[in-house]
C-alpha cells in the first residue's frame, strides 16, 4: 500500500517539480500529496454533485460569517481512509509526516468557537452523507497572527494565501453582481402592483472559490464555496496609465477588494462599521443568488415550493440580512407578492445563536443600512411594520413591549429580532444557554412563537479531535472495543467495562505521558522552557475576555507561587499551566490579562525558590494546528467561566473526549457533561447561573468586602497595584481597578476560594493514579455524546428534514 503510494508521490514530483525524492522539500511533498488527494477528489466530487441532482434532495446551507477549517491535507487524508499509509510513506522516505503537514499555512478564517463550530458540522454533514454546504468569504487576510514581544499582545496580518491554496478551485462561472448604494425607482404596473428598479449603483462582483469537503470514507464530497470580492471591470482594463481616470479605478478597485479583506478580529464585541456590514450583504446576496439559480437548474419547480429543497441556516445574526435580500429577489426579480414572498421565506431560514452577552448582539444604525442598501431598508422596515402591528392587534398583553420587540427601534435595526421574525427555527447551542433564551434575553419572543425556539447542543468532530489529533489514544481506544466506535461515536461508551481495570489504564497513562512528552518537546524547541512531563498539565485555551476568567486562573497561579515563597518545602505537586489566548485588537482589558499571564509566567518559571514546580506556558498564536497538539496532552481542562455566560464551549468536549478532567463552573455544555459524568469525574465549583442572575438583578455583592476580609486575595490585588509584578508601577492597575472599582463584574474574587479548594481536591485526586485514570477513562467514553455528528443528526431530524445520500 505505502509503495503504491510513494510511486505517486515520486512520479508527481517529476511531474510537478522536475525533482526526485532526495532533492525534493517538505514543501514539494507536501504538494505532491495534496495533488493526490485532489485527484481522487475531483471523481467523487462530480459523482456527489450528480446524486444530489437526479436525486432532487434537499440541502441545507450553512450561511457563515467564519470557517475555522485549519490544514486540510491531514483531515482529506484520514477521511479518505489514507492516513496511515501516508505517514508510512512519507516516513520511509525520509520525511516527517508533521513537517509535511505542517507546510500548509492554517486557514484561520475564523475568531474561534463560532467559526471552528462550522468547522466541524461541515465535517460532519458530509461524513453522515447528507447534502449541505458552507458559504462562507474567502477572506485574503484572515485572523491575526499573534506575537508576544515584552510580554504583550502584538497583531501581525495573516497573509495565508503567500503559497498556492492547493485546496480551492475559483469558478468565474459561477460569479455573481453585488449592489450596493444607488436609488430606488418605483412604479405602478397596470394592475396597481409596484415595480422597483435601482439606478446608480456601486457593483462588485463575488467569485465563489469551492473547497472540497470529504466525508468519512463515504465517497461523499460537499462544497464549502468562499466569496471573493473583484471589481466588474479588473479584466477588460483598457484603461492608461497616468491617466485620472486610472487612478480612480485603482483606488476603487481597491476598495471593492476590501470587502472580502480581512476578518473582523472581534469575538463577542460588536463593532458598526461599515465595511463590516458590506461584509455581511456581500455574503448573503452571493450565496442567496447562488442558491436560486442552483434551485432552478436542479428543480423544474416554481420558486413557491423553494423549501421542500432549501433550507438555510443562518450563524448567528452575522448572515440575517439573506432573510430581506431572499424576499427581494423573490418580489422585484421574480414577481412575488409580499405575502407570498414571505411565506416561502420564513419556510427556508433558521437561526443560530452563540451569545447572551449584549455587548455583542449586532445592532446597525438605521441611516447606514439606508444609504449602503436602500431597498433591503425598504424591506426591513416592511417587515417590521407588519410585525408591530401584529403584536398591536393580535397581543394586546405585549403592546408596552413593542419598543423591546421591533426590529427597528431608536434609529437601529436590530438584527437577532430580524432573525427571529424570519425564521421558521430559532436555536441555542447548550441546554441552558436555550433557557436562558427563552426564559430571560428572548422571552417576549418566546412568547409570540413558542414553537420556533429549540436547543441543539453543540458537538465537535472526533475525526479531526481524536483520531487525527491523538492517533495513539484512537488506537488504544480500538485495541480495547474495536473499531466500530468510528463510526459510531457514541459506542465509546463500551470503554466503561474496562474502566476499573488497571493494566489497561495503564496503557491510557501511557499514552496520556507520551504526548505530553511530546508537548513539552514543542515547548522546549519553541519557547525554550522546560517542562517536566509528570507534572500536571493544567490547560486554559480559548479567546481571552473577561467572562472567561483567564484571570481566575492567573490569580490561582499567583496565590501558588505566594505559598511556595512562604514556605519554600511544602509537598506540591508539580504543575504546568498552558495557556493559548488571543486578544480583540482593541480589547484593552483583555491584553493586559495576556500581559500579566506572561509577567507572572516570566517570574515563576526562573525563581529558584519554586524548584521547578510550577510552570506558566503562554503558547503564542493559539489556533487550530496549536490546538490539535496542546489538547491530547491535556490532565485539567479549565472551563472556569462566569457562570450564565458561556453559551456552549467546545474546548471542553474537546479536552474531555482526550481524557483530560474537567474543572469548571455550572455553565454551557459543562452542565452536559455534568449530566453524563457526574460529580464524582469532573470538579465543579464556584456560582451557579441563578445566582450570577441574581446578584445582577438585585445587586448583594460586594467585592471589596472579599478584599477586605481574605488576605489571600488583598495579598494578589496589592501585588497588582504595587506593580510587584511590573516593570513600571502603572501596569496591571487597570485590573485592579476594574476589580475593586467596578465591583468586579465576573466575580473573580468571589469564587476565588471555591476555586482554590477545587484545585486542591483535583490535586489529591491526580495523586491516586488508578481513581484518576478511571476518571479519565470515564470521560472518554461519555464523550460520544459531543460528536458533531451526534449534532448534525439532530438538525438534520428535527429543524432541516434532510434525507442522507
Ligand atoms: C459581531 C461581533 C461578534 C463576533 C462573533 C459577536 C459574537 C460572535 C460570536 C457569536 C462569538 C462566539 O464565537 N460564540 C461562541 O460560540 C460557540 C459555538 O456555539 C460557543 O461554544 C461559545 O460558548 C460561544 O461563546
Amino acid at each position: 500500500m505505502a509503495d503504491a503510494l510513494k510511486e505517486k508521490i515520486l512520479r508527481q514530483l517529476i511531474a510537478d517539480k522536475g525533482r526526485e525524492v532526495k532533492e525534493a522539500t517538505p514543501k514539494d511533498i507536501y504538494y505532491a500529496l495534496a495533488s493526490i488527494v485532489n485527484e481522487e477528489v475531483k471523481q467523487q466530487w462530480f459523482r456527489t454533485r450528480k446524486y444530489y441532482k437526479d436525486e432532487k434532495l434537499k440541502e441545507v446551507y450553512y450561511l457563515s460569517m467564519e470557517f475555522l477549517i485549519g490544514r486540510l491535507l491531514e483531515s482529506n487524508l484520514l477521511n479518505y481512509g489514507m492516513l496511515d499509509e501516508a505517514k508510512t510513506a512519507l516516513e520511509q522516505m525520509g520525511f516527517n509526516p508533521q513537517e509535511v503537514f505542517a507546510e500548509e499555512h492554517d486557514a484561520g478564517l475564523g475568531n474561534g468557537g463560532l467559526g471552528r463550530l462550522a468547522a466541524c458540522f461541515l465535517d460532519s454533514l458530509a461524513s453522515l452523507n447528507y447534502p449541505g454546504h458552507g458559504f462562507g468569504i474567502r477572506y485574503r487576510y484572515g485572523l491575526f497572527e499573534q506575537r508576544i514581544i515584552h510580554g504583550n499582545q502584538v497583531e501581525l496580518p495573516d497573509y495565508w494565501l503567500t503559497d498556492p491554496y492547493p485546496w480551492e478551485s475559483r469558478t468565474e462561472e459561477e460569479a455573481v453582481v453585488i449592489q450596493f448604494h444607488g436609488d430606488v425607482h418605483m412604479y405602478k404596473r397596470n394592475d396597481g402592483t409596484l415595480e422597483f428598479e435601482y439606478k446608480n449603483t456601486d457593483k462588485v462582483m463575488a467569485v465563489p472559490y469551492d473547497i472540497p469537503v470529504v466525508g468519512y470514507e463515504n465517497g461523499t464530497v460537499n462544497t464549502l464555496r468562499l466569496w471573493s470580492a473583484e471589481s466588474i471591470f479588473s479584466n477588460n482594463s483598457d484603461r492608461l496609465e497616468g491617466n485620472k481616470q486610472f487612478y480612480r479605478d485603482l483606488a476603487h478597485e481597491h476598495s471593492i477588494e476590501q470587502i472580502s479583506g480581512f476578518l473582523y478580529p472581534d469575538d463577542s464585541s460588536y463593532e458598526g462599521k461599515e465595511l463590516r456590514l458590506k461584509q455581511q450583504y456581500f455574503l448573503v446576496s452571493a450565496s442567496i443568488q447562488n442558491i436560486l439559480k442552483h434551485f432552478k437548474t436542479n428543480n423544474r419547480m416554481s420558486l413557491s415550493k423553494l423549501a421542500e429543497k432549501v433550507v438555510i441556516q443562518i450563524n448567528d445574526t452575522h448572515p440575517s440580512l439573506a432573510i430581506p435580500e431572499l424576499m427581494r429577489i423573490l418580489m422585484d426579480e421574480e414577481g412575488f407578492s409580499w405575502e407570498n414572498a414571505w411565506q416561502v421565506t420564513t419556510k427556508v431560514f433558521a437561526y443560530t445563536n452563540h451569545t447572551t452577552l449584549s455587548e455583542a448582539l449586532e445592532t446597525w444604525p438605521t441611516d447606514m443600512i439606508k444609504s449602503l442598501l436602500p431597498r433591503i431598508f425598504m424591506i426591513i422596515d416592511e417587515i417590521n411594520n407588519r410585525f408591530c402591528q401584529g403584536i398591536w392587534f393580535d397581543h394586546e398583553e405585549l403592546r408596552d413591549k413593542i419598543p423591546e420587540l421591533a426590529i427597528i427601534a431608536y434609529e437601529r435595526v436590530h438584527m437577532a429580532r430580524l432573525a427571529i421574525v424570519g425564521s421558521f427555527s430559532v436555536n441555542g447551542v447548550a441546554k441552558i444557554h436555550t433557557e436562558i433564551l427563552k426564559k430571560k434575553e428572548m422571552k417576549d419572543f418566546y412568547t409570540l412563537f413558542p414553537d420556533k425556539f429549540n436547543n441543539k447542543t453543540n458537538g465537535i468532530t472526533h475525526r479531526r479531535w481524536l483520531m487525527q489529533a491523538n492517533p495513539k489514544l484512537a488506537e488504544l481506544i480500538t485495541d480495547v472495543i474495536g473499531p466500530q466506535w468510528i463510526k459510531r461515536p457514541k459506542q465509546l461508551i463500551s470503554l466503561l467495562k474496562h474502566s476499573s481495570d488497571s493494566a489497561l489504564l495503564e496503557k491510557f497513562n501511557q499514552v496520556k505521558h507520551e504526548n505530553k512528552r511530546e508537548l513539552a518537546n514543542y515547548i522546549k524547541q519553541h519557547i525554550g522552557i522546560t517542562v517536566d512531563e509528570r507534572s500536571i498539565f493544567d490547560v486554559q485555551i480559548k479567546r481571552l475576555h473577561e467572562y472567561k476568567r483567564q484571570l481566575l486562573n492567573v490569580f490561582h497561579i499567583i496565590y501558588l507561587y505566594n505559598e511556595l515563597k512562604e514556605n519554600p518545602n511544602q509537598d506540591m505537586t508539580p504543575r504546568t499551566f498552558i495557556f493559548g489566548a488571543k486578544a480583540a485588537p482593541s480589547y484593552h482589558l483583555a491584553k493586559e490579562v495576556i500581559k500579566l499571564i506572561n509577567t507572572v509566567a516570566s517570574i515563576v518559571n526562573y525563581d529558584p525558590s519554586v524548584k521547578d514546580r510550577l510552570k506558566v506556558i503562554f503558547m503564542e498564536n493559539y489556533n487550530v494546528s496549536i490546538a490539535e497538539k496542546i489538547i491530547p496532552a491535556a490532565d485539567i481542562s479549565e472551563q472556569i467561566s462566569t457562570a450564565s455566560k458561556e453559551a456552549s464551549g467546545t474546548g471542553n468536549m474537546k479536552m474531555m473526549m482526550n481524557g483530560a478532567l474537567t474543572l469548571g463552573t455550572m455553565d454551557g455544555a459543562n452542565i452536559e457533561i455534568n449530566d453524563l459524568v457526574g460529580d464524582r469525574n469532573m470538579f465543579i465549583f464556584g456560582l451557579s447561573a441563578d445566582e450570577v442572575l441574581e446578584y445582577y438583578q438585585h445587586g448583594g455583592y460586594h467585592a471589596r468586602d472579599l478584599y477586605n476580609t481574605d488576605d489571600r486575595i488583598k495579598r494578589i490585588l496589592d501585588q497588582l497595584n504595587q506593580g510587584e509584578f511590573g516593570v513600571h508601577n502603572i501596569e496591571f492597575k487597570d485590573i485592579y481597578y476594574n476589580i475593586l472599582y467596578h465591583n468586579d463584574p465576573y466575580f473573580v474574587l468571589k469564587d476565588f476560594e471555591p476555586y482554590l479548594e477545587t484545585h486542591e481536591l483535583a490535586e489529591r485526586a491526580y495523586r491516586d493514579r488508578m481513581t484518576w485514570l478511571n476518571m479519565s477513562v470515564t470521560n472518554i467514553a461519555y464523550s460520544g455524546k459531543f460528536s458533531s455528528d451526534q449534532t448534525i443528526q439532530e438538525y438534520a431530524t428535527e429543524i432541516w428534514k434532510l434525507k442522507r445520500k
